[in-house]
């Protein structure tokens, strides 16, 4: 095992806890050598402490940016205890066994609105990573602290293990470190590479990802895959990264993909909304008076395949839905912007069940964010789908104008074909999803699986409206829609075709409108 630990070099930016811990560190017998900055406050506290430049003999210049860059300080950190001894001597540098660093504030300091590029250069650390690469390198002698969370953990070993930091120890702290280092040059590598060319260019040259593991996972899709979930440290949308769980099984790897499905649809109704989800698609949706009641709607979509399902609201999971849904149905998870304590104890009958509180970060705002598409050897970036008309951006291409209650439907017939797979058909009526046909190679199958679904669960389609995520290429699909007693439809429009679907509306006296906007989900 390693020497005890005899002499520190303390070096922080964020000085939280760095007092505290250099005082137990001499209490410890550890010598201290530290910067500018932090010798400073050490100093103030009356803590035993030498200025780097004295130990090295070399003072700091150039405004602090050489400061610990020095031969004396790195052989200290790397020389390997035994085999290097005499060339240490040689040169009068004696070992440095712990190093505790973090670093200047890049992240923060790029994320100030008006930040400059000089601003973001001049925090960008060079001896502070050095160090704590040399030290994490050398773990087999030396120790390596980046993180104030570590100190008390380290003070604790000292004091149980006469003055020794544990190997085992030493080589968590050295991963630590790396991941420290790695995540900071990540943020350098981004945020200059959004510098360039940056008036045609949209996104970085290189991406740097740092997305910190939530839990892992039983399996993944399937039982012969490994898996686990990371979510990004930076999210404060409410969503089924930053959700809490009140109770349930861990979720799995369908789990998260299906609950965030459900959660993103729900959340973009302003009305009181029940989202049902399986297989990543919705399977019924419904807007209503009370949760409950969107609750039955949604339900009665599709009850054959809400078994099992995942279930999201946009409003409080208040007792009666609560009971509502586990007296009716199998479900895997409940997510909704909070829970009340008689539907908590409700669902606590049924302890798999997983249920979701994300009320900590609720009211939804929404921020920019990227959606990410796995090819192989490579990932597809786009923005996320955030687009949505309003009403006044509709254009009547119909001899016939949609009525008020068609309008409704129509907006949200819309709203839920969004988060339907593509090709995507939506039938609704008043309020509920009647049919829903997700997933298609063609658009007319899945008109016609939409119309299947609502025929076999006893909906009635005449009277309904029809939404289509895309252009419809032909004039079958709004023969389909005819057939089955749609009344109006929304698309996008745009297809060379259009006039002969114009004409196919006409023929049956179904209103048409055009929304610009396709949405396009794979
Ligand atoms: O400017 S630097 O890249 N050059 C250095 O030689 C150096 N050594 C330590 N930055 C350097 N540091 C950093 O100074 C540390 O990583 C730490 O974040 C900061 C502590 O400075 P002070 O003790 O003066 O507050």
């Amino acid at each position: 095992n390693a020497t005890p630990v005899r002499r520190a070099l303390l070096s922080v930016s964020d000085k939280t806890g760095i007092v505290e811990f250099a005082r137990g560190l001499t209490e410890h017998g550890v010598e201290l050598l530290s910067t500018g900055g932090t010798f400073r406050l050490l100093q103030e506290n009356a803590i035993a402490v030498k200025e780097v430049s004295e130990h090295t003999g070399f003072p700091e210049i150039m405004d602090g940016r050489v400061k610990t860059l020095h031969p004396k300080i790195h052989g200290g950190i790397l020389a390997r205890r035994g085999q290097d001894d005499a060339v240490m001597a040689e040169n009068d540098i004696t070992p440095i066994d712990m190093v505790v660093v973090n670093l200047y504030p890049f992240a923060a300091t790029v994320a100030k609105p008006d930040c400059t590029l000089e601003d973001a250069i001049e925090n960008i650390d060079i001896g502070g990573p050095t160090m704590v690469r040399a030290c994490a390198k050398n773990h087999a002698y030396t120790t390596i602290v980046v993180n104030s969370s570590d100190y008390a953990r380290v003070l604790g070993e000292l004091a149980a293990q006469d003055g020794h930091v544990s190997r085992a120890t030493r080589f968590d702290l050295a991963v630590k470190a790396f991941e420290h280092t790695a995540g900071y040059d990540g943020a350098i590598a981004d945020y200059l590479g959004r510098k360039v060319d940056a008036a045609d260019e949209v996104f970085p040259r290189t991406f740097n990802l740092q997305l910190d593991k939530k839990q892992d996972m039983r399996y993944g899709e399937n039982p012969h895959q490994q898996a686990a979930f990371y979510i990004d440290p930076q999210a404060r949308e409410p969503s089924v990264a930053t959700a809490k769980m009140l109770q349930g099984k861990p979720l799995s790897y369908n789990n998260v993909a299906d609950t965030d499905a459900a959660f993103e649809c729900v959340k973009a109704f302003s009305e009181t909304a029940c989202v049902i989800v399986k297989h990543a698609n919705p399977c019924g949706v419904a807007i209503g008076a009370t949760p409950l009641a969107a609750y039955d709607k949604a339900f009665a979509t599709d009850p054959t395949s809400a078994f099992g399902g995942i279930i999201a609201f946009n409003t409080p999971l208040d007792a009666e839905t609560a009971q509502a849904i586990i007296d009716r149905q199998f479900v895997e998870v409940i997510i909704a912007p909070g829970v009340s304590d008689e539907a908590a104890a409700i669902v606590a009958n049924k302890q798999n069940v997983r249920l979701l509180d994300v009320s900590a970060h609720w009211p939804a705002e929404q921020q920019p964010a990227l959606d990410f598409k796995r090819v192989n050897g490579g990932l597809l970036v786009q923005e996320r789908d955030d687009g949505m008309v309003t009403r006044d951006e509709l254009t009547v291409v119909s001899q016939r104008a949609p009525s008020e209650q068609e309008l409704r439907d129509l907006a949200f017939a819309w709203r839920v074909a969004k988060f339907v797979k593509s090709n995507a058909i939506v039938y609704a009526k008043e309020g509920q999803t009647v049919g829903v046909g997700a997933g298609q190679m063609s658009r007319v199958y899945s008109a016609k699986i939409a119309g299947i679904k609502a025929a076999d669960e006893g909906l009635s389609v005449p009277g309904s409206v029809m939404a289509s995520d895309a252009f419809f290429p032909f004039r079958d699909g709004i023969d389909a829609a005819a057939a089955a007693g749609i009344t109006a439809v929304i698309q996008p429009g745009g297809s060379m075709r259009d006039q002969e679907v114009i004409d196919a509306a006409n023929e049956a006296g179904i209103a048409m409108v055009f929304t610009g906007m396709r949405h396009f989900r794979h």
